[in-house]
């Protein structure tokens, strides 16, 4: 059995229920299988593969907290710090009831490689808690950040271990774990990005994860010979990737009809209105079936169906495995061009293969939605030189960082013989330069 077999194994039987995990590691093992396979012996020898696939750290946690009736309650918080080969582990913190440990490493894993892509010193981590932010008042959501944060801190630190962001972590949670950290550990210090602004925060950062995606869209279809210009786009999300997501497309000439939360999805086919939807998500916190008051040409449908208007390009920024081989099969139907990632693994392995099967343009999360964590890093760099850019630099250093990152990836996948193969493009890309790395440090 070849090595990349032998580990993939060796990940199903070691790692069990935890089907995302392997799911990542398939993907990207798989695409990788070129390199290892002309370096074998090697790689073998040093056990590559499987300090690849292990974590350098895993941390797990009790996070006791008491809600407004003065009932008290028990998260399990985790930190997976997967590979700091190339830089301190950088990555979000994900708060929502599905999180579990098996979560948390795929989101780590894929981490390693995105943030290898950015060209910025950043290593792979991921953390988070199975903690629902839904419903939940802002003394509750203090009082469990400042819980989570009092073991979290013992772990992290700018120089060490940076988290972030990620779904049902925003500017508040972020700032409240700040503080406790500041608190406990006496340090202002850069050890979360997506920090307000007052505080050490940089300009675009809320933006990034969106214009970013928008940006290798851009560069994407002008390398095609085409444009975003009178394209018609679908979104799926209405959270912080998915808003800004739409913001731009706006802005570079496609109209945006779509978009979705947890329990339903918005048709607008005057476009999606962006002020109405930040108005809902990031002030109210509310359902998306506010949006028929703003647009009462629009229309609610509850549960998922996205992806069966027709559309030039697709952008899933909701969450993972939300693109079915079925959904796939309708998109194409109705002459997709482009399938880009805005969420971390949201298309399955068999709708991933039937679009690149099918002539779709399909690009990854680890590379489309890598301009939020390279944000992340232009902001730790601020943070260090304590100096703050303004807008346009910290935009225009992530465009530049978007289109290095869409054609480095078309180059790895041409000098493979995978043209326009952006998986393979990316997962090669990205392992190249943390295997350079891992080689040159040593057995570690
Ligand atoms: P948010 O919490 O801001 O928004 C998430 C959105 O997705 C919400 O609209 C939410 O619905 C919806 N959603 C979440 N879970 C589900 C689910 N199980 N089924 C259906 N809809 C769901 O998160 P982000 O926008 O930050 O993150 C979205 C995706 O992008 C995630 O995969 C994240 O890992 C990835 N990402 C985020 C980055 C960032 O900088 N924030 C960077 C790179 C990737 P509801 O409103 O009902 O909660
Ligand atoms: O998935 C991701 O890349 C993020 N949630 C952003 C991580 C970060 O450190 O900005």
């Amino acid at each position: 059995m070849s090595y990349v077999d032998e580990i993939i194994e060796q990940v199903i039987e070691k790692n069990p229920s935890e089907p995302e995990f392997h799911q990542a590691v398939r993907e990207v093992l798989d695409s990788i299988r070129v390199v290892v396979d002309a370096n074998e012996e090697k790689f073998r020898k040093d056990a590559l593969l499987e300090r690849l696939v292990n974590p350098e750290r895993q941390i797990k946690f009790r996070v006791p907290w008491i809600d407004d009736n003065g009932n008290a309650h028990v998260n399990t918080g985790y930190r997976v710090q997967f590979n700091s080969a190339i830089g301190p582990y950088k990555g979000g913190l994900r708060l929502h009831p599905s999180v579990n440990l098996g979560i948390i490493k795929f989101l780590g894993f894929e981490q390693i490689f995105k943030n290898s892509l950015t060209g910025l010193p950043i290593g792979g981590g991921k953390g988070g808690s199975d903690f629902d932010p839904k419903g939940k008042s802002d003394r509750e959501i203090m009082a469990f950040c400042q819980s989570f944060m009092t073991e979290l801190c013992k772990y992290i630190g700018a120089d060490t271990d940076v988290p972030a962001g990620d779904i049902g972590t925003g500017a508040r949670e972020i700032g409240y774990m700040f503080g406790q950290y500041k608190r406990i550990r006496g340090l202002f210090e850069g050890v979360l990005t997506g920090k307000g602004l007052a505080y050490g925060g940089s300009l675009a950062r809320t933006e990034a994860t969106g214009y970013g995606l928008l940006y290798l869209v851009d560069e994407l279809l002008k390398s095609h010979g085409n444009s975003l210009e009178g394209k018609t786009a679908v979104v799926s999300g209405a959270g912080n990737v998915a808003i800004y997501a739409i913001q731009k497309a706006q802005q570079l000439g496609a109209k945006v009809v779509t978009c979705s939360d947890s329990t339903g999805w918005v048709y607008d086919p005057d476009g999606i209105d962006v002020a109405a939807l930040k108005e809902i998500k990031e002030v109210k916190r509310a359902r998306l079936t506010e949006y028929k008051n703003y647009r009462p040409n629009s229309e609610y449908h509850e549960g998922r169906g996205v992806w069966s208007i027709k559309c030039d390009i697709a952008l899933p920024c909701a969450t993972q495995n939300e693109l079915h081989l079925d959904d796939a099969k309708q998109l194409v139907a109705n002459g997709v061009l482009a399938v880009c990632e805005g969420a971390n693994m949201p298309t399955t392995e068999d709708a991933t293969k039937y679009l690149q099967e099918n002539g779709v343009w399909f690009v990854p999360g680890k590379a489309a939605n890598a301009g939020g964590v390279a944000t992340s890093a232009l902001e730790m760099s601020q943070n260090s030189e304590r100096l703050s850019w303004t807008f346009e630099e910290v935009d225009s250093k992530l465009k530049d960082i978007m289109v290095n990152l869409y054609h480095n990836i078309d180059d790895a996948a041409k000098r493979y013989g995978f043209e326009g193969n952006y998986v393979a493009g990316a997962n090669i890309a990205g392992f190249e330069k943390v295997l350079d790395a891992m080689n040159a440090q040593g057995i570690v």
